[in-house]
């Protein structure tokens, strides 16, 4: 039996009795159909089918059947909602109820602007999610597959509603339990899973392990150029068409943190990715193939190695060359979802390969869904980053533009849901991801006002108070940069949790991400005249950006340059006081969010305020912990002291 589990921003229903009965004009018969009558029923109270034409809402199917988008319009009557497909007026019903719950103005036209709008998840078939904060998976148990279809449902709906139309469902680290499911034996189960996401629009993607051929397939070799390899692809892809029709494709970590693939056989990503995509292709499959590939057995003793460098030395040479199924997915950074890090420079650089940005909504590196921290506000950073500076050349649309098949593009993140009864553990992570969502669909939309939305479908409030948890909202993301990342410097947390501050934690270990600190400065060197030349690796305006250290910006300073505590920033102050500077200032932040929140006890259920007041308790320990050891660090390295005699631990 499934706990109740919070409806989020469905939660409310529209109370307007001059909705008394809908309208369906051009009906067909189909899944999604079913589910948008299911979803007036939810979701609008006393709506009641009618064969009224004239009723008060009239729902109308027009066009072709393609196409996401959709359009609201108040009438005489009431309201009208139509779309060219079931999928688009399935959006539109949720878009009328988002509209009429927050206020939203009408007439209302949306289409989206990315096709695919994706969830990946990294849950393993034990039950365990890698990097997961709320809980077990909600599709598997102890090697079991749950089976509790309503709570696939009731997630799948809340997918729905923010517009997302794809989710994988494995880890991509595929262990061997879960290199099985692509076996016939599985696929029943993963079917069931694929159904109740086709009722709301969504197409399932499996994980698949590139050594299957040998682990479950009884050959001896994965090489991909073998014949007998691509053969028993074929077998496995046929298998899965015939059991699951609307099964979407693959999503493939290939020569990764120890996941296999081509370079085992001395092949390339791209020999890797087109075997499979020539035997998907017949069913009208994709495969998404990570470009998330480095060495991670790097000597912290040779500085001429650079982790950053990895995905553009590895793929931009393929450039062209892969099938028109494959789709690249590129994480919006080049090491690995830290809280600041510069864009990937694959973004405008690969011009002729169908790509899928890719981002975290799970908490992994910034705060574990304890310490509040709403990202939206970092994913717009990336979508409006102008890769060639000042051309209009903005990743939002390069990966369209320079995908050769632009409906085979689009953006995917890393899943943030669970067993817990909130779904993301805490309830204001639930930002997160009805914001990713929403943000992909509409790329125009401001971190406010996704705030505002959330805020509004969720909870309660004045409009003041509202205003209260926006704030907290939209200032997160630089106060978590402000107590944990100094102007760029990632990985000074524990390693392998990624909670919690541990300087050197990562300092004197094989994962290539070092912040040298020693005496006199701090800082990776990435120029070409004095580092590791990742610079050249952006557009030529970019590279003489990020190359100079008069123009390189603040923020991304020490991620490009090794400088010394005394190096006087853009800002006008040194290093060394943005550091303290910023560290007090992040610390003090999360305790004033702490008197904030206790002044909205008596607006808030009590479930919503105890469970976010207990979690920041937990993120103002971390927060002043961070403070401490951060600046005691680097106080000890620099012998500078805080010009304003603030309290450093020696
Ligand atoms: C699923 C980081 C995470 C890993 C994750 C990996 C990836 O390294 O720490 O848990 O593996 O990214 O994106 O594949």
């Amino acid at each position: 039996m499934s706990k109740t589990r919070d409806l989020c921003w469905l939660k409310k229903r529209v109370h307007q009795p001059d909705i008394s009965s809908y309208y369906i004009k051009n009906r067909r018969d189909s899944v999604v159909m079913k589910t948008i009558e299911r979803e007036l029923s939810l979701l609008f109270e006393d709506a009641e089918p009618s064969d009224d034409a004239k009723s008060p809402l009239v729902l109308s199917l027009t066009g072709d059947g393609t196409g996401d988008g959709y359009e609201i319009e108040k009438t005489e009557a009431g309201y009208a909602v139509t779309a060219s497909s079931e999928k688009g007026l399935l959006y539109g019903v949720f878009g009328l109820h988002r509209i009429l719950i927050t206020k939203g103005r009408l007439p209302f036209k949306s289409q989206p602007d990315q096709s695919i709008r994706m969830i990946n998840h990294w849950d393993n078939f034990d039950g365990s999610i890698e990097r997961g904060y709320a809980g077990e998976s909600i599709y598997y148990d102890r090697n079991h597959f749950r089976g509790d279809m309503e709570i696939v449902r009731s997630y799948a709906r809340l997918l729905a509603s923010t517009g997302i139309n794809a989710v994988s469902v494995n880890n991509v680290n595929v262990h061997k339990k879960e290199t099985f499911f692509i076996k016939s034996e599985n696929l029943k189960e993963i079917r069931k899973i694929a159904d109740v996401f086709s009722e709301y629009g969504i197409r399932t993607y499996l994980s698949i392990n590139f050594a299957a051929p040998i682990v479950v397939g009884g050959l001896d070799t994965a090489d991909p150029l073998l014949p007998e390899v691509a053969a028993w692809w074929e077998q496995v892809t046929a298998d899965i068409y015939k059991e699951i029709p609307q099964f979407g494709g693959f999503i493939v970590k290939a020569d990764s943190e120890g996941e296999p693939g081509p370079f085992t056989y001395d092949r390339t990503h791209e020999d890797g990715a087109n075997m499979l995509a020539r035997a998907i292709k017949p069913f009208g499959g994709i495969i998404i193939w990570r470009c998330f590939v480095y060495n991670c057995g790097q000597d912290w003793r040779d500085r001429s190695l650079d982790r950053a460098r990895a995905a553009y030395d590895i793929f931009m040479a393929h450039d062209g060359k892969f099938e028109g199924n494959v789709i690249l997915q590129i994480k919006n950074g080049p090491i690995d979802f830290q809280i600041r890090e510069p864009n990937s420079p694959l973004f405008g650089a690969l011009r002729k390969t169908n790509q899928i940005l890719e981002f975290q909504i799970t908490q992994e590196y910034t705060g574990h869904q304890v310490d509040i921290c709403y990202l939206v506000p970092m994913w717009k950073e990336t979508l409006d980053f102008d890769t060639c500076y000042g051309k209009d050349a903005f990743i939002k649309n390069e990966i369209k533009k320079n995908s050769p098949d632009p409906k085979r593009s689009g953006i995917a993140a890393v899943g943030s849901a669970g067993m817990d009864a909130n779904w993301t553990g805490n309830k204001l992570a639930q930002a997160n991801l009805y914001g990713y969502g929403r943000l992909v669909w509409d790329n125009s939309l401001s971190s406010e006002e996704i705030a505002r939305e959330w805020v509004n479908l969720t909870f309660e409030l004045t409009e003041d108070q509202a205003s209260k948890i926006v704030d907290i909202l939209t200032t997160s993301r630089g106060v978590y940069e402000d107590y944990t990342c100094p102007l760029a410097v990632g990985f000074m947390c524990r390693p392998n949790v990624h909670y919690g501050a541990d300087i050197d934690g990562y300092e004197y270990d094989r994962w290539g991400t070092y912040h040298y600190a020693d005496r006199n400065g701090v800082g990776r060197e990435r120029s070409v005249a004095r580092g590791t030349g990742y610079t050249r690796q952006y557009s030529d305006a970019r590279f003489r950006e990020y190359e100079d250290l008069s123009t390189c910006p603040d923020e991304l300073l020490l991620f490009f340059h090794h400088v010394p505590y005394t190096h006087v920033l853009r800002s006008g102050k040194t290093v060394i006081q943005h550091i303290y500077d910023t560290h007090f200032a992040g610390a003090e932040k999360v305790e004033q969010y702490e008197r904030t929140w206790e002044s909205l006890e008596p607006f808030l259920d009590e479930e919503s305020y105890t469970n976010v007041r207990d979690r920041i308790k937990k993120q103002k320990e971390n927060a002043i912990n961070w403070r401490d050891q951060i600046n005691t660090y680097f106080y000890r390295k620099s012998g500078i002291s805080d010009a304003h005699g603030r309290k450093i631990y020696d």
